[in-house]
């Protein structure tokens, strides 16, 4: 339960642009490496928008069909082929974004989602507009930009309903002449084609906006001069385009919102300025450099961006444009600020970074409705005290601005919910700062503090913090005492912290910890207790993090396991000789990125070995089932010895085992066969998988039965072990098929797929660990040992671990086990210890106080540093 309120936390208002601007409650799951969507989730009924960006080959259950008050559901980017078939079922579903899936096809099945009136194939590859979207009569928004080259159909008089039609940048020379037949579309997005417009455009009469941006036009075509309801006309970065006289005819009616950025314009033309309705001007990024005295009839202007232009001055008309809402003047080389600025009275957005001012007018203080300022960027050394005026703002910016102070009456921007000061010479903040009570972002990194102001602490909103990189020697230990319990976002980076406060780990909702860079020599205890903590990086401090996750090679011999694992770590085809078997098992390490080592059993495929494999197979690992696919036949014998007696063994050993099949050799078979062979594999996992949980069903329906009559072993407790069975399934991440054969293929997407499981987590939550820099030192010690010699030879393993274990590698192999939890557990511990001389009581000592029989670092791990344990190490 504990999960699904830490999910229900992430669910959050969000603005959607889709039919138009949109708020709906969305719960974020984008780029979380997810496999499958968590359990949790079906209980968040209410949710109307799920976000499933980035999350590659997911795959959606059925429940989803749960969350019935589902409106959205996006898919960007998920490297899907197809529509998961749970889609179809969501009939409820208005807005569907599939876009940048670009092996993706859409199935006639599509049709059944009849509300649907938002699609979004952007960026999906597609040759042509798959067949089932004019079915979907409801359909009012459908982009298709991006996909190069795409043909559109002859006739979609089906999509009556359509209004908005997004093509751009998809190469097109011309208008296609179907879209002439949309009457009531209302939005045209054709920007990024090198097009030219047919006079008939005039036909589309209801169109409003009309987006033209980047098409290489050299003037306005004449048929959009026609398009009298046009409020929005999009001409930006067409560079040198003419604007015609006639602009302000027909269309200056309706005509709301212009854009003109990076059109290479000089000066302005005058039929701009007669453009009386105009309510949004965009002339940022042209080289323009004074504005003429007739901008003050644009007395509706609302929204003005001069961004990356070239003003030294503006005219002090503009500062008549008293309904400016939005003042965009990013860039430019001003200086100055007059004091007139104060007449715009009504500004919410005003954007002065990189204007090299100096000083800023005092009757700034009279904008008073100001809600987001950015001052970035400027060589202000002082802020004026009026600033404490702007009550309602709610983002101030005053990155790299030059402060060595700030002004008291900071603390009176009470709205305050964003604010940035990195890359100031601040040495001190005023205390007032913590009368900032609704501040959720605060950036302080890069500036000269050595203390901070015991008041931050009150900042109870507080969710993301940045104090990297200032010469902080302490945290004061209110970081937690006070109120600042919901951050999530802590950056510690380079701040020559020595030690951190122990009551820091009261800071629950803690997800993102940076510690990189600090000469830390301790992580006090009560590190175990942030269960909230998903990212912690300790790079660089004198505490290192662990990430090893084992993986298991099984399959048949000769399957090609050891020449998989050896071509995808040399990243070359390194085939092993016929004769080259391996021997019960070899382990090596192989670290794929600098984040994450995989510490490989590769088992060998004999069926002497099978016996001993059992003893290696353990909870917290990836399995990769390596199937030879040449020699597989879609026989349920050739299953059962390919595929099912491993998943059975893993079934039995390991409830909830992590497996991904490998399908090999790929190069020796067809494509189809491939095909057919990787379906078969999985049909028939499917009928085994069911088969496991019929049986188990049945034998607790048996065991309760029985229960007045059952004699021996408790029948509660082994029913409740097979309901445990029954509720930890394996989880199959996927079919893989590869060669190791040059050339090889299919390699790189196994590594991704294995490196984005291994940081699902959710799959595996305890791969990441923090280790004290003398554990590691310790472990490594315990490594350095299969180099000698006379270890395992003469002294040390039992005979049972000799017998059991024995391969060409398995002494070793034994020895870089113990520490990282992957292995023999307290056989192989203890006898190392003796050998050693820490003293098998230590050891033992150690496994039995905290009632562990395995190894080192799980203990460690489980118990926080267990400060029993800690010493005895020490000392
Ligand atoms: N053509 C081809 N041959 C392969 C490929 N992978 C492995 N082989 C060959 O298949 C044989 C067995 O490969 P191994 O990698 O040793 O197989 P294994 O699964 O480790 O076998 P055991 O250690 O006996 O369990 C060797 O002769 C390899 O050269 C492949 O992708 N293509
Ligand atoms: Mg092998």
């Amino acid at each position: 339960m504990a999960s699904t309120s830490r999910l229900k936390d992430k669910v959050k208002q969000k603005e959607w642009n889709i039919k138009g601007k949109m708020s709906l409650l969305t719960l974020d799951l984008s780029n979380k490496y997810l496999t499958q969507l968590p359990e949790e989730l079906f209980e968040l009924k209410d949710i109307e928008a799920l976000d499933l960006t980035g999350n590659r080959n997911i795959d959606l259950s059925t429940e989803l069909i749960k969350l019935t008050n589902l409106k959205l559901l996006c898919l960007h980017r998920c490297n899907l082929e197809s529509v998961p078939a749970v889609v179809m079922k969501l009939s409820h579903l208005e807005a569907l974004i599939l876009s940048n899936n670009n092996k993706i096809t859409l199935p006639d099945e599509m049709s059944s989602l009849v509300n649907l009136t938002v699609l979004d194939l952007n960026n999906c590859n597609l040759k042509s507009v798959p067949f089932v979207v004019m079915k979907l009569q409801q359909l009012k928004r459908l982009m298709l930009g991006y996909n190069k080259n795409i043909t559109m159909p002859g006739d979609m008089s089906s999509l009556v309903n359509l209004t908005a039609l997004d093509l751009q940048n998809c190469n097109l020379g011309t208008l296609p002449p179907v879209v002439l037949q949309l009457l009531n579309l209302q939005e045209l997005h054709l920007g990024m084609n090198q097009i030219s417009l047919p006079d008939e455009l005039y036909k589309l009469e209801n169109i409003k906006v009309l987006s033209l941006f980047a098409c290489n036009l050299t003037t306005v075509p004449p048929a959009v001069l026609k398009l009298t309801q046009l409020e929005e006309l999009d001409l930006s970065w067409n560079s040198g385009i003419h604007l015609p006289d006639e602009l302000c005819g027909l269309m200056s009616t309706n005509v709301r919102v212009l854009k003109l950025r990076g059109t290479g314009m000089v000066t302005i033309p005058q039929v701009v300025w007669r453009l009386v309705q105009l309510e949004l001007l965009d002339l940022s990024c042209n080289p323009v450099q004074t504005l003429p005295a007739e901008i003050e009839y644009l007395t509706n202007l609302k929204h003005l961006s001069l961004l990356y232009c070239k003003l030294h001055t503006l005219p002090p008309e503009m500062w008549r444009l008293t309904q400016l809402e939005w003042l965009g003047l990013s860039s430019n080389p001003l200086q100055t600020l007059p004091s007139e600025i104060g007449q715009l009275t009504n500004i919410k957005h005003l954007d002065l970074s990189g204007c090299n001012l100096h000083t800023l007018p005092h009757e700034m203080g009279r904008l008073t409705q100001l809600e987001w300022l950015d001052l970035r960027d400027n060589p202000l050394q002082t802020l004026p005290a009026e600033i404490g005026q702007l009550t309602n703002m709610k983002h101030l910016d005053l990155t790299a601005c030059k402060l060595r102070t700030l002004p008291p009456e900071v603390g009176r921007l009470t709205q305050l919910e964003w604010l940035g000061l990195r890359s100031n010479p601040l040495q001190t903040l005023p205390a007032e700062i913590g009368q900032l009570i609704n501040m959720k972002h605060l950036d302080l990194s890069d500036c000269e503090l050595h203390t901070l102001p015991p008041e931050m602490w009150r900042l109870k909103q507080l969710e993301w913090l940045d104090v990297s990189s200032n010469p902080l020697k302490t945290l004061p230990a209110e970081i937690a005492r006070g109120q600042l319990t919901n951050i999530k976002h802590l950056n510690l980076t380079e701040c020559k912290l020595r030690i951190l406060p122990p009551e820091m780990w009261r800071l629950k909702q803690l997800e993102w910890l940076d510690l990189r860079s600090n000469p830390l020599q301790t992580l006090p205890a009560e590190i175990g207790q942030l269960s909230n903590q998903s990212y912690i990086d300790l790079s660089h401090t004198t505490l290192i993090t662990s990430a090893h996750l084992k993986v298991a090679v099984l399959g048949e011999k000769m399957a090609g396991k050891t020449s998989l694992m050896q071509t995808l770590s040399t990243d070359q085809s390194t085939l092993t000789e016929e004769e080259d078997r391996t021997h019960c098992v070899e382990i090596t390490q192989w670290a794929p990125d600098r984040n994450i080592t995989f510490e490989v059993y590769d088992f060998g495929g004999y069926d002497v070995y099978h016996l001993p494999h059992q003893f290696f197979l353990t909870q917290g690992a990836l399995n990769l089932l390596t199937v030879n696919l040449h020699e597989y036949r879609c026989t349920e014998q050739s299953y059962t010895e390919a595929v099912g007696f491993w998943l059975d063994t893993l079934n039995a050993r390991v409830p909830g085992a992590v497996v991904t099949i490998v399908g090999s050799k790929t190069d020796l078979c067809s494509g189809t066969e491939i095909e057919e062979k990787t379906r078969d594999i999985q049909e028939r996992f499917t009928q085994q998988h069911n088969t496991w949980q019929r049986g188990i069903q049945q034998q607790i329906k048996e065991l309760q039965f029985e229960r007045s009559t059952y004699r021996g072993a408790d029948p509660e407790e082994i029913e409740q072990q097979l309901e445990r069975t029954l509720t930890r399934p394996l989880r199959l991440t996927g079919v893989y098929c590869v060669s190791s054969a040059e050339p090889t293929s299919g390699l790189d997407t196994l590594k991704s797929h294995m490196i984005e499981t291994a940081n699902d987590t959710k799959v595996f939550p305890n791969l990441r660990r923090i280790l004290p820099r003398k554990w590691v030192d310790f472990k490594q010690e315990l490594h350095d040992l299969r180099n000698r010699p006379t270890v395992g030879t003469d002294r040390g393993y039992s005979s049972s671990a000799r017998s059991s274990l024995r391969s060409d590698r398995g002494y070793s192999s034994s020895l870089s086990s113990v520490g990282s939890d992957r292995g023999y557990g307290s056989l192989s511990l203890s006898s190392v210890g003796s050998d050693r001389g820490y003293g098998s009581s230590l050891l033992s000592s150690v496994g039995s106080d905290l009632g562990y029989s395995s190894s080192l670092s799980s203990v460690g791990s489980d118990r926080g540093y267990g400060s029993s344990l800690s010493s005895l190490i020490t000392d």
